[in-house]
């Protein structure tokens, strides 16, 4: 296995890099901006990945090496269109979604049109994830918006992935409700092999208490779309009652985590991380922030009305839920094991904007898209974070 080879050589190049007299590297997230020519490819100190390494939001063990990146924060990539969700293929490749309808290999920015998508406000390309057993099997799932028949709706959709190339689309689930505001979007395979995904209320809060509709919703699948035989309700979902989630990370106890969106508007705030459970109700739009209810769920935590995260995706690493905020433009860190809004972590406030996903790369440091351009304007950029490096804000 690669694995068993790379971390004794990237041990060695260490405690080369450790045992020299040098300066002490210092945080300066401006100076780490590569040169242009090389601005759109990876930088080289990224390892190799391994072979069978599965999706970025599976359960792995922590990484056996230490990161070896010795500044905070690297810009690994800049020019892309409102990247959403972000993936590493078994070679160590990143392959990316672009909000307009591009699938994009980072490596020289290589794009690929994906037929039909309708970018509108928060609709577009939205999750990707590889099937756990991509290496043998090439599948690439992608959630997406549409048109049709005048309707805006939203898919899931599986591929094979060759060669930057895609083949035999075939549609995963259909019939979830579109909308400019509250797409929902994030899919992820999680350690018992089911694909979750999340679907927002698009703009009907009410349709999130509805159990016959896949609306305001974490579903669970098959990897063929299929009902799983243990599905809580014989049917696609597997919870109710969310308003807009829009990152799912599972914890080292297999535990399921998720962000969600609170009220926004004149009633921003209010936004959440959950411990998911099958067959639980979430409560929107009954219950929100802290309310409870009998039947319902409260939020672990919650960023109270005075503070909005606008959180997206998220990642486990260190007994941490790390996720990305939007309008909070912070990447937050919530140690699972002593959940309090006094234990929350910010950082980068500020520093990069609106922050879209975070993802676990195989070496070990967290990958993060910015989401700050509007289609026509591609400023987005690709952050490499060594979050033992991070001081707090
Ligand atoms: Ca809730």
């Amino acid at each position: 296995m690669k694995t068993r080879t790379l971390f004794p050589l990237l041990s060695i190049l260490l405690l080369a890099a450790c045992a020299g007299p040098g300066p002490t590297p210092t945080a300066a997230p401006a100076a780490t901006l590569p040169p242009p020519e090389v601005q759109s490819t990876i930088a080289p100190s990224a390892p190799q990945a391994p072979t069978a390494y599965p999706s970025e939001h599976s359960p792995s063990p922590e990484p056996e090496a230490e990161p070896i990146q010795t500044v905070p924060v690297e810009v690994i990539a800049e020019g892309l269109n409102l990247p959403w969700e972000l993936a590493f293929l078994p070679d160590g490749q990143i392959l990316l979604t672009e909000r307009p309808g591009q699938l994009t290999l980072l490596e020289g920015q290589q794009r690929l049109a994906i037929e039909g998508v309708l970018h509108r406000g928060e609709g577009g390309l939205l999750g990707l994830a590889l099937h756990p057993n991509f290496a043998e099997n090439h599948w690439l799932y992608l959630y997406l918006t549409s048109e049709e028949n005048g309707a805006v709706v939203n898919r899931v959709e599986r591929y094979v992935y060759t060669d930057h190339s895609l083949s035999e689309r075939t549609p995963i689930i259909e019939g979830i409700r579109g909308a400019t505001y509250h797409d929902g979007g994030r899919i992820a395979f999680g350690p018992d092999g089911k694909l979750y995904i999340t679907t927002g209320d698009a703009g009907m809060p009410a349709a999130a208490q509805v159990l016959e509709n896949l609306d305001g919703k974490i579903l669970r699948l098959n990897d063929d779309g299929s009902i799983p035989e243990d599905n809580p309700y014989g049917t696609a979902v597997w919870t109710y009652g969310h308003r807009n989630a829009q990152g799912l990370a599972w914890d080292n106890q297999g535990r399921l985590w998720a962000t969600e969106h609170g009220p926004s508007g004149g009633e921003s705030g209010n936004d959440e991380v959950n411990l998911i459970e099958a067959g639980k109700n979430y409560g929107w739009p009954q219950i929100r922030g802290l309310q409870t209810a009998e039947g319902m769920v409260t939020p672990v935590v919650e960023s109270t009305r005075q503070e909005t995260w606008a959180p997206s995706g998220m990642a486990f690493l260190g007994g941490k839920l790390w996720f990305a905020g939007l309008r909070g433009q912070t990447l937050y860190a919530l140690p699972v094991d002593d959940l309090r809004p006094e234990t929350l972590e910010r950082h980068l406030a500020g520093e990069y904007g609106r922050l879209r996903t975070v993802v676990l790369g195989p070496d070990g440091l967290l990958y993060i898209t910015t989401s700050n351009g509007n289609g026509a304007n591609a400023v987005d950029r690709v952050l490499r974070v060594n979050p033992a490096l991070l001081g707090e804000d």
